[in-house]
């Protein structure tokens, strides 16, 4: 009699939907041994508990041998001949990686005889953008986790779980808060509450660490000044860091958004981000502390916003402290649908330099649209930079100075009963982890685990459902912005498409017209050395001429402005290839929503009805895109749709009427959409 839980499908079981059940079939346990270490030791003891419940046959060895050569974390399984298990590791956190890795592979039936397992990177960090009003600043999955008025006194059980699906997938850091961070989160009151978050995700090895507001000694400690070289200021950081780690012995450190986006930092002095930066890290470098501090900057009055990060920090190589890394977005401007990888990779190379990667959707259609970020992820993983070590991975996980290697992705998940607002944005989540654990691993392999944890192992399901995780994220870039277009975003929320965006007085790198350049003679920034910003020279040979001479389609409006009339290695000329790309998307997404109902039989009806619900929404806002940028387009250069275009279903008049309002929590309400 096979024992199926009554209780509706949420989507709150995450990817451990089958592994929670097994368990249970057995009626009794199977044994499990431990030896250098206590059972009753919180992280092996949930260990112990995730196999039992998980229903490993046989009999479980766990083993530490402190090994300094061994990376924090790592862990090795082997089975005895009858089939019973030895998970081996320097440290209790690598034998509870050991179990998530030995319960994966069995519930994906995968041999586990042989397995030799360490992370590619010290620090596998997700960036909370969360507010202590318990907002999530582009956060599409309800309000924050963190609930900070209940606080220290009544703590959620969300945040054990939390940190169980963290550590399922190796994510060992998280950074509670927003970048952009009000100084009273280093508050004695609110440190408190840190400290009760820190001490329930400990044993899943889950490190806490906060964004800090670069003026907290002015605005919190009552200062005047926050200069980096005050000796007061500096004093206000030591005390504040002595505080803190009298609370958390294992907090992890600071991450700082400075001099951007109006955020105060050391700029506000005349100091360099190495002087601000520096001077943190010193506070906090007696106690092991990290500060990650984001190359995220631009100035309103720069000719060309892609280019600033890398001017801005390239002349700073070699004076940031050890414990210093340097977090770098992806691309150069902000986690567009697609952007070439961020120059600053590899341009300085006695720096410590880190990831970070955008799982929240604020510019894939939020949590509304399937988009399946492993192949965004590891385009820039793997791209080759020719500068330093290679590629980013190999350039980010490269230990440099004492500090540790680090990777970030900020997160999607919210307090609505699916974590992430959609079903299969777990996917990004999942992804995000195992890409920070093993950036080797395919976006094929991600999403087959993913999509058989989660739903069904059955080849008729898994098969064609994994084909649209695949394709989705190069469908969204077919839908909203092909051949290298960028922010032709509506304002503010960014959700959909608004490529006339602009309000007089506002910033003109905040305006899509900053970025895609269309006029009567052609579409796109040349960011060429010929005749543009010269952003191309930022990048190592043979990088720099093909992006200057023979540029790839898919950056092609990125990196020039062609005429619509050129014609393009596919005998299309610009605006045909614009069209076609266009065209391409939305059936992209008619057939998702297919593929989808065809998967009605292996799938529980309410997420079944949950996805397809949302699948809708995706196929009517790639219409959406379609029609307002091409109409916005033709009404620029005035040509004809090529004969095979799908004909456009609203008008422009009546697409640039549409206002959608910031709905609750910063996901907007779809009343007013065309
Ligand atoms: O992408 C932009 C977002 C802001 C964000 C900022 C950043 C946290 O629109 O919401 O602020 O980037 O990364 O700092």
């Amino acid at each position: 009699l096979l024992c199926i839980p009554a209780a509706a499908e949420d989507g709150h079981s995450l990817w451990f939907r089958h592994a929670d059940n097994a368990g249970m079939h057995h009626g009794t346990y199977s044994p499990i041994s431990v030896t250098g270490a206590k059972a009753s030791n919180p992280t092996i003891a949930i260990a112990i508990d995730e196999l039992q419940r998980a229903g490993i046959p046989g009999t479980t060895r766990l083993v530490v041998k402190k090994d300094k050569k061994a990376a924090p974390g790592s862990y090795a399984i082997e089975c005895d001949a009858d089939g019973n298990a030895t998970i081996k590791a320097p440290d209790a956190i690598g034998i509870l990686y050991g179990a998530y890795g030995l319960i994966r592979r069995h519930q994906l039936g995968q041999d586990y005889r042989s397995v030799s397992e360490s992370p590619a990177y010290g620090l596998r960090v997700l960036n909370h953008w969360d507010n202590p009003d318990g907002t999530v600043e582009r956060g599409y999955a309800g309000q924050s986790i963190w609930k900070w008025d209940e606080l220290p006194d009544s703590v959620s059980p969300i945040y054990k779980e939390y940190a169980r699906a963290c550590a399922s997938v190796g994510i060992n850091a998280a950074v509670l808060n927003n970048v952009n961070a009000k100084p009273a989160t280093l508050a004695s009151d609110n440190l408190v509450k840190v400290k009760a978050i820190a001490d329930e995700l400990r044993p899943y090895g889950v490190q806490v660490f906060l964004s800090v507001n670069f003026a907290s000694p002015k605005a919190l400690g009552g200062l005047p000044t926050a200069d980096p070289l005050d000796p007061a200021v500096q004093a206000w950081w030591k005390n504040k860091a002595a505080e803190i780690y009298r609370l958390i012995p294992d907090f992890g450190g600071f991450l700082v958004k400075a001099n951007s986006e109006g955020e105060p930092g050391p700029g506000d002095y005349d100091r360099s981000h190495s002087q601000g930066a520096n001077m943190l890290a010193d506070a906090i470098a007696p106690y092991g502390g990290t500060i990650m501090w984001r190359a995220f900057v631009y100035k309103p009055s720069s000719p060309d916003r892609a280019m600033q990060a890398y001017d801005e920090f390239v002349p700073l190589d070699g004076e940031f402290r050890d414990n210093v890394i340097i977090q770098i977005k992806n691309g150069p401007v902000d986690f567009q649908p697609r952007e070439p990888f961020s120059p600053l990779f590899g341009a300085m190379p006695r720096t410590a330099q880190m990831i970070e990667f955008q799982i929240t959707q604020e510019y894939l259609g939020h949590s509304n649209h399937l988009v399946f970020l492993a192949p965004l992820f590891k385009e820039c993983l793997d791209q080759q930079t020719y500068r330093d070590v290679g590629t980013v991975t190999a350039i980010t996980a490269k230990p440099r100075g004492k500090g540790p290697t680090a990777i970030a992705g900020v997160a999607n998940i919210g307090d609505d009963a699916n974590w992430c607002g959609h079903d299969f944005a777990q996917a990004n989540w999942y992804a995000f982890g195992r890409l920070a654990w093993d950036p080797s691993l395919s976006s094929e392999q991600i999403a087959d685990e993913w999509l058989r944890l989660t739903f069904s192992s059955d080849p008729a399901f898994v098969e064609p459902v994994k084909q649209m995780m695949l394709d989705s994220r190069e469908a969204c870039v077919n839908y909203m912005m092909p051949l290298g277009l960028h922010h032709t975003f509506a304002g503010n929320h960014h959700y959909g498409p608004e490529p006339w965006y602009y309000v007089p007085g506002i910033r003109l790198d905040w305006t899509p017209m900053y970025y895609h350049k269309a006029d009567s003679a052609g579409l796109g920034f040349d960011r060429t050395v010929a005749t543009g910003s010269g952003a191309t020279a930022q990048y190592a040979e043979p990088l720099a001429s093909l992006y200057e001479n023979e540029c790839p389609m898919e950056y092609l409006l990125w990196f020039h402005h062609p005429a619509w009339t050129d014609s393009l290695p596919t005998d299309r000329t610009v605006w045909e290839e614009l069209c076609h790309r266009f065209d391409l998307g939305v059936q992209q997404a008619r057939g998702f929503q297919k593929t989808w109902d065809a998967a009605q039989p292996y799938v529980d009806p309410e997420r079944f009805a949950a996805v397809q619900d949302k699948l809708k929404i995706q196929t009517h806002d790639a219409q959406w895109w379609h029609d307002a940028c091409l109409l916005y387009f033709q009404d620029i250069n005035g040509l004809p749709f090529p004969a095979d275009t799908e004909r456009p279903v609203y008008t422009l008049s009546a697409l640039k009427k549409v206002r959608i309002p910031l709905g609750l929590y910063g996901c907007p309400t779809r009343d007013m959409l065309p």
